[in-house]
């Protein structure tokens, strides 16, 4: 495991370029993570090649070469572009006598660090045990064994005889993963309960998500501030950080004009988000699964905007969130020399930090949301009290008068309440 104490860690970063034309933009992404995991970047090197070496990841001769560069600059740590098998952990540490770290183990452990609630230590702690289990590997001593007495069961002291270390490992930690996964389906049936009572409401919900570090907590935060009363207490954890948020957070906004909307804020991402992660993240990302609309937060003064963009498309798709529409929110427009807040079709550029740009970002997401909402007359009869507080609370009501033969509406309605309110329609 790396180390996380306050005092930085050198680290030499490398990867095998495969023809890849986002390769410079991965090794970026690479020295983020470092920094982001205590690390000091002294140095980088490449190795174009046609295929990874199966034993060693690099060549021998790029290994030398990357051995002494490492030296020279007193690195203590090579950092690799790529989820590494054990034996390739191995040998490249034997061979440059460096701690070899590959970008898997880097984003766990970040995430490992930031994990807070239980759902996302669990959530995590998943993904790490599940990126181990196949790299356990026997102890250097072949004649380490573990001898029980018998097959009783219960108690890991307590195997089958000849039984290898390597094997109780394997159990232990297949049972533990178990474990995690029992106890996060029951988190998450307690998830399912709290989203379907907010489905419930059918109020339309929104999905922040996009590149990590984009400004969708900073976003979410801005909206609460113009558009919520207590604001104060519902803001969210924003930082200047990769992965400042790993849980989802769920808020109410009420727009001045009675439209309200829920807005999700979730997990950000990067490239070759590991397969586990993904896997056990899924929970966390139902949110936007659901979502009527979601709102891919992009950092636009970044120099990798458009790669950062296309990450979180290929994230999405790999979760399985492909057919929800989506409005593009180029954030952080103070940052550049551009003309702020501006609206092109489905796109916003602005700034999550400006008033105007949040009312403007505000009526982009209403607009797109409310858009198959309708206008329609109604006459409710007196005696219909709770379909009236219903309109009330999630219609919009434009119109309203109370007369003999019941209260005559006008109201904008989403096509399932016009369904609902169609026997009322005048
Ligand atoms: N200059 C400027 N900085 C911004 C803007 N929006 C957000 N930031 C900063 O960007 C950093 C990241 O913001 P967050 O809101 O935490 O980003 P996020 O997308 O939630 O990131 P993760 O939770 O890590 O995925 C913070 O330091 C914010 O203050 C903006 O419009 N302009
Ligand atoms: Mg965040």
């Amino acid at each position: 495991m790396i180390e996380t104490k306050s005092k930085q860690i050198k680290a030499f970063i490398a990867g095998v370029n495969l023809k890849d034309p986002n390769f410079d933009y991965y090794m970026t992404e690479l020295r983020e993570l470092a920094r982001a995991n205590n690390m000091e970047v002294v140095g980088q090197a490449s190795q174009n090649a046609e295929n990874i070496v199966a034993g060693t990841y690099f060549g021998v001769g790029k290994i030398n070469q990357i051995k002494a560069m490492a030296q020279g600059l007193k690195a203590k740590a090579l950092v690799i572009n790529d989820e590494l098998t054990p034996t390739q952990i191995r040998n490249l540490e034997s061979m440059t006598k460096l701690k070899v770290v590959d970008r898997t183990e880097l984003i766990l452990e970040i995430f490992s660090n930031r994990a807070k609630t239980k759902q996302a230590k669990l959530q995590v702690q998943l993904a790490r045990l599940q990126y181990e289990l196949p790299r356990l590997h026997p102890s250097e001593n072949s004649l380490d064994q573990q001898r029980g007495s018998g097959g009783a069961s219960g108690g890991f002291a307590n195997r089958g005889s000849g039984e290898t270390k390597l094997e109780l490992n394997r159990r232990t930690i297949g049972k533990q993963i178990s474990a995690i996964k029992k106890e996060l389906k029951e988190i998450s049936k307690q998830e399912d309960v709290k989203s379907a009572r907010r489905n419930n409401s059918r109020l339309p919900q929104v999905a922040l998500v996009g590149y990590t570090n984009a400004g969708k907590s900073t976003t979410l935060n801005e909206l609460l501030k113009v558009f919520s009363e207590d604001s104060d207490k519902k803001q969210v954890f924003e930082k200047n950080m990769l992965f400042a948020t790993l849980d989802t957070s769920v808020r109410r906004i009420d727009l001045p004009d009675d439209r309200s909307f829920i807005l999700s804020d979730t997990v950000g991402f990067i490239s070759k988000l590991p397969h586990n992660l993904i896997e056990s993240f899924k929970a966390t990302l139902q949110e936007a699964k659901q979502a009527d609309l979601l709102v891919n937060v992009v950092d636009s003064s970044d120099p990798n905007m458009v790669q950062m963009t296309k990450t979180t498309q290929k994230v999405l798709q790999e979760i399985g969130i492909t057919n929800v529409p989506m409005i593009t929110a180029y954030n952080k427009a103070d940052l550049t020399e551009r003309q702020f807040p501006q609206i092109e079709g489905n796109d916003i550029l602005y700034s999550a930090k400006d008033k105007d740009s949040i009312k403007e970002l505000a009526r982009l997401i209403s607009k797109k949301i409310f858009s198959n909402y309708e206008k329609v007359n109604l006459l409710i009869p007196l005696s219909a009290g709770k379909e009236l507080s219903y309109m009330h609370e999630y219609g919009k009501v434009t119109k309203e008068d109370y007369e003999d033969d019941g209260i005559h509406i006008t109201a904008q309605l989403s096509p399932s309440d016009l369904i609902r309110y169609k026997k009322y329609q005048v």
